[in-house]
């Protein structure tokens, strides 16, 4: 007998690759940080639905949150850009290649403070984007000041109270267009893989807040985002089933109680709702249940808001089926006459 120890072979995926190929550097943020969780499901999700790192777009702003593109997915195109500005390089890229599948990850201050006109602007686009935001009520990297997601009345470390109230991005984001709305927690495993595996068959945006503590500066008593907290208070909307389109499984699920949603690419999604009169795909009811659940001082996950056949930004603007960025020139400049003709014409 051999004392050659067995080895047992690396599990691939759809397209033969094992989950190394999703992996990213080692991180450098502080351990435990709830932004190291998210690269770990964002890592998974993207392993699990078999998509070609070779074929995604890593954006980001300036922040911790902005850092983690650098720990996930090693092999993808990246662009770490400048505070707030990660949506008008995202929208650039995605026009340029409409090919490509593009992953942008922002935290609640490159969002919601100096990013906000640039996020208002991206909603309203629906552009084919998963725009994360790695939310934890204050500006890590610059050491933990408030930020506009942080709650009224919320205590920072040193016991000073914030005294403005916070913008909800998910009720902005419904309100404004994005067609998939999600909030989810960086401690809920299992809710946030499914949420971002939906996100990746979605076609528009995919905005998701996802809750996610800052161990350093707000992680104590008096912080609405710390994981003791988080976890007392959330409130899954109902259980999320996520079936790709390559799998072939069929869910059971009681008509009435679950809403069944064909993503774009083919698969499905169930989600099983808690509350009764919870129907995703009404702009109205997913404002409701947001408003009212702050108000009860609660968090309200899962799948908010949904339009899956909404016309992207790429469908608004009716492109051609080539990716612009690879079109000769010939195709996008008009011929040397053709110029000619405009400066006589304004002679
Ligand atoms: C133009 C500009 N203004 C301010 C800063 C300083 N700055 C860097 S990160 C940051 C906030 C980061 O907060 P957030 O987006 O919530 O990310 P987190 O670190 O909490 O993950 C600020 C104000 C900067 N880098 N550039
Ligand atoms: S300072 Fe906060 S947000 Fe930044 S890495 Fe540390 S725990 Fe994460
Ligand atoms: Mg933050």
């Amino acid at each position: 007998m051999s004392d050659t120890p067995v080895v047992p072979p690396k599990k691939t995926n759809r397209i033969n690759l094992d989950v190394s190929s999703y992996r990213g550097s080692k991180t450098t943020l502080c351990a435990g940080c709830g932004h190291n969780a998210i690269s770990e499901r964002i890592i998974d999700a993207f392993f699990d639905m078999g998509v070609d790192p070779k074929r995604v777009l890593k954006l980001s702003g300036i922040g911790c949150s902005s850092k983690s593109p650098a720990y996930f997915l090693n092999p993808s195109f990246g662009f770490n850009s400048v505070h707030g500005r990660m949506p008008s390089v995202a929208s650039g890229a995605i026009l340029a290649n409409k090919d490509m599948l593009a992953i942008g990850v922002s935290g609640d201050g490159d969002t919601g403070a100096i990013g906000i006109g640039q996020f208002v602007h991206l909603m309203r686009r629906n552009m084919p984007l998963i725009y994360i935001i790695e939310d934890n009520g204050c500006y890590g990297l610059t050491k933990g000041q408030f930020s506009p997601t942080a709650d009224l009345g919320s205590k920072a470390k040193n016991g000073v109270v914030n005294d403005l109230p916070p913008i909800d991005t998910c009720a902005l984001a419904i309100e404004l267009g994005a067609s998939f709305v999600a909030r989810s927690f960086s401690g809920d495993k299992q809710q946030l893989l499914s949420v971002l595996k939906a996100a990746i068959s979605h076609r528009g945006t995919a905005m998701i807040d996802v809750i996610s503590p800052c161990v350093t500066f707000n992680d104590h008593d008096g912080s609405t985002k710390s994981y003791a907290y988080v976890k007392d208070h959330e409130e899954p909307l109902g259980e999320i089933s996520f079936v790709p389109f390559f799998q072939d499984i069929t869910v059971e699920y009681e008509p009435g109680s679950t809403t069944a949603v064909k993503m774009h690419d083919g698969s499905q999604l169930y989600l099983r709702k808690v509350a009764e009169d919870y129907n995703p795909s009404d702009k109205i009811t997913a404002m409701r249940i947001l408003h009212e659940s702050n108000r009860r001082g609660e968090l309200a996950t899962g799948i908010i808001y949904i339009e899956p056949d909404k016309d992207d930004f790429i469908e608004t603007l009716n492109l051609v089926d080539e990716p612009l960025a690879f079109l000769p020139i010939e195709r996008t400049r008009p011929p040397q006459a053709t110029l000619d003709e405009i400066m006589e014409a304004l002679r």
